[in-house]
């Protein structure tokens, strides 16, 4: 069979917010495989560059359409499907940028992605059984921790709370019961808060979004309501702080809950959340520049620190953060860094390093469950994905539970 590229398509469709995002379709004759591009919030200012039609806001990706259609399509016509790399440099090298300013990140891991699903197909395999074929990576767990944003608040809720994510993880082997405890909590909690707030409103990720400033509120509404479910013995919980987002870089203090804190005065913060939750992880919990605030932390606490926009699935910037040990695990983001080869050399390093990953949607999200192909590939610690209940995050625990039912 012939595994030559033979057409690549690219147009503009909408994301979980109603923003423009991308989807692009590889072609190998009539086999295609198809990539819906997400798109974060809370960017780190490290990330790849995500090309959009104007700087203001989230505007069109056209531009993005146009270069994939114009540049990289005709770089990449002919060359076969099954070799990443080769298709991964290819794009890298046109770029020219380490920002890949000039394609855009969402340009290039588009094409990319897709180039991996359109393989799989030609080579009739599953997407998680061609990853592995590519890349081998030390596994984690056999199935991955599953984490449940349950609060939303900072960039993906309008409501007075600092700290981004709220997360229960369930500590049990299977995907499918994660789930199932997950959906009991979560019921429990809105009904919780639906008695003490009234209404409830949602955040991006499908968690609540609930206006209070004190940050012990939403882990205890939410202990609470593990509690009442029977599950306290089952329930871990962890935090995205997305810190960068609060910090003030000509004072050097986070400023939240009506006072500045100094990055000592978090360390002691946190070191109580560790003592008063079972944390099993903290995202991000000093800004992107602040590699000593992980450090000190994590010399601290058996909690595991988990790198994002500290990292942003960069594997230079990994490397730094492994050589002045401020973490224990790296969120793993394809669209942080642009194409599937450079995420893969990513999770390798993190891997031979003792450092665990954690794949993880953007809040705004597409249909596609490609991270749920990926994690399950490389049994990885961990996946990200939301509450449930929009259908965007569900697809990606779907998908796992499907693949580790085989
Ligand atoms: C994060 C992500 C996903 P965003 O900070 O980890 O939860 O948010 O996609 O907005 O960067
Ligand atoms: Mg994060």
């Amino acid at each position: 069979m012939d595994k030559k590229i033979t057409d690549i398509k690219a147009e503009q469709i909408l994301d979980s917010r109603n923003n423009p995002t991308l989807k692009v379709s590889v072609y190998v004759d009539d086999v295609v495989g198809v990539f819906e591009v997400p798109s974060g919030a809370s960017t780190g200012k490290y990330e790849a560059c995500e090309l959009r039609d104007s700087e203001s806001g989230k505007s069109g990706v056209l531009n993005a359409v146009d270069k994939i259609e114009k540049i990289i399509k005709p770089a990449l016509l002919g060359i076969e499907i099954d070799q990443q790399q080769q298709i991964d440099e290819i794009m890298i090298k046109l770029d020219g940028t380490p920002q890949k300013t000039n394609l855009g990140g969402n340009s290039t891991i588009g094409v990319s992605i897709a180039c991996a699903k359109t393989a799989a197909k030609v080579l009739g395999m599953e997407v998680y059984q061609y990853l592995k074929t590519i890349k081998s990576i030390i596994p984690s767990r056999e199935e991955p921790f599953l984490y449940f944003n349950l609060i939303n608040g900072g960039k993906h809720a309008a409501t007075r709370l600092a700290f981004q994510e709220f997360h229960i993880v369930p500590q049990v082997e299977s995907s499918k019961e994660s789930v199932q405890i997950s959906r009991e909590i979560q019921n429990k909690l809105d009904s919780i808060l639906e008695k003490e707030f009234g209404a409830i409103t949602k955040g991006d990720e499908g968690g609540i979004a609930l206006d209070v400033e004190d940050i012990f509120t939403p882990l205890s509404l939410m202990k609470k309501a593990v509690e009442e479910s029977g599950y306290s013995d089952k329930i871990k919980y962890a935090l995205d702080v997305a810190a960068s987002s609060f910090y003030d870089h000509d004072n050097k203090v986070y400023k939240f809950m009506n006072r500045e804190w100094t990055t000592d005065e978090m360390v002691t913060l946190y070191e109580k959340i560790c003592n008063d939750f079972p944390m099993i992880s903290i995202e991000d919990p000093f800004d992107e520049e602040d590699y000593t605030g992980f450090t000190n932390l994590q010399s601290k606490v058996a909690t595991k620190l988990i790198g994002d926009d500290l990292t942003v699935t960069n594997i230079e910037r990994l490397k730094k953060a492994i050589a002045e040990k401020s973490i224990k695990g790296i969120i793993i983001k394809p669209n942080q860094i642009g194409t599937l080869s450079e995420t893969l050399d990513t999770m390798k390093f993190a891997r031979e390093n003792d450092v665990d990953c954690i794949v993880s949607h953007r809040s705004g999200e597409t249909m596609d469950d490609f991270i749920g192909d990926l994690v399950c590939a490389y049994q990885c610690f961990g996946i990200k994905a939301g509450a449930l209940g929009p259908k965007e995050r569900y697809v990606k625990y779907e998908r796992i539970i499907k693949i580790n039912k085989k």
